[in-house]
């Protein structure tokens, strides 16, 4: 099924349209923005992963050391005791490490099409002990205070959900790990449901259980409980491997539809649609069978990390959803959905 039309602009943007943070560094991919609207513009929060310069038979990886400071290790091709199978991590005698450190940076637009970086705005990057492998994939909530940002924090020691609050996207509030390792994609809901907040968020249980979408209430956006399992991975399907939220769940008449990624057993990412009870966003009165999108296009089946389609963030105006995506891992691109069409698809 395809009920996604792209946008033929794709893909809008690629690593080599921003600048690296810092000299010596180049962009390897920008991927799965978070989105939202402010000062009557579209604005991405676009994941920006970045490395040094790779020298034939080593691989060079970035992270932050404890003072803060981009530090190189790097690792011999011909050591046994290296995994470098997968371009996104590698192992080194037990540990692992990230090939690439990704922070976030804005981007904006009028037309939601040609986004470019204002000079104002700052990157957002890894702080601390939590964050020395960098911060990834935002999903932004927008509500009545402010913008809630949740985003991954990544480390040696953990992966975590990360909380920050911002009004004017040049100050921001650290509010700290709301999710305790292993978890990630996080999304708030953006009103409350009988006086309660609400959070689709993916910890991962490797012994017992696997990848899968879990919900939980907070009477404070800090304290979350009464964790509740709402949507496993399907053996023999499209999300057989892993499963988790996109970005924040859109109101609509028959309850929260939410769009999520999927994954099989080869890494292949499609994305597909809960719809949640109004009332009580825990049960789940229907979920797609097929995806709702699939990699087909060349630059979402070669790149970086091919075969990819990853969402974190969109933009909903009447009947519209205007969804922002990761595609290979490598670039952002776009695509317009039909609110109608996707319930329609869950009957
Ligand atoms: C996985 C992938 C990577 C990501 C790490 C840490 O390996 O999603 O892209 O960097 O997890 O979150």
């Amino acid at each position: 099924m395809n009920l996604s039309k792209r946008f033929k602009e794709n893909p809008i943007l690629r690593p080599s349209d921003i600048k690296p943070s810092i000299e010596g560094m180049y962009i390897e991919c920008l991927l799965n923005p978070g989105v939202f609207q402010f000062d009557e513009k579209i604005w991405m929060l676009c994941r920006v992963a970045e490395r040094t310069k790779q020298i034939d038979g080593s691989i060079k990886v970035p992270i932050f050391n404890a003072k803060g400071e981009i530090e190189i290790l790097t690792f011999d091709h011909q050591d046994p005791k290296l995994d470098y199978s997968d371009p996104r991590v590698i192992s080194y005698d037990g540990k692992s490490y990230l090939t690439t450190l990704s922070h976030l940076r804005l981007v904006c637009s009028t037309d939601g099409k040609v986004f470019t970086e204002p000079s104002s705005y700052m990157p957002i990057t890894g702080k601390g002990a939590l964050e020395s492998f960098g911060i990834e994939d935002s999903r932004v909530t927008q509500m009545d205070d402010g913008y809630h940002l949740t985003y991954t924090k990544v480390s040696d020691i953990a992966v975590g959900v990360g909380y920050m609050f911002t009004t004017d996207w040049k100050n921001f509030e650290r509010r700290g790990m709301i999710f305790p390792p292993h978890n990630k994609d996080c999304a708030i809901f953006g009103s409350k449901i009988n006086n309660k907040y609400f959070a689709l968020h993916r910890p991962s249980s490797p012994e017992l259980g696997g990848n899968y979408i879990w919900i939980a209430e907070s009477p404070d956006l800090l304290h979350w409980g009464n964790h509740k399992c709402i949507a496993i991975t399907r053996p023999g399907m499209w999300d057989s491997a892993r499963v988790g939220a996109g970005a924040a769940p859109i109101e609509t008449s028959e309850g929260w539809l939410e769009i999520y990624h999927g994954a099989d057993e080869n890494n292949r990412y499609c994305l597909g649609a809960l719809l949640l009870d109004k009332d009580d966003p825990s049960k789940v009165i229907s979920r797609s069978i097929e995806p709702i999108m699939e990699p087909t296009m060349d630059y979402e089946k070669t790149g970086f990390f091919g075969n990819v389609i990853f969402t974190n963030g969109h933009i909903v105006k009447g009947d519209t959803i205007t969804m922002y995506y990761g595609a290979s891992d490598e670039v952002i691109c776009g695509a317009e959905l039909s609110i109608k069409q996707i319930l329609e698809s869950l009957k």
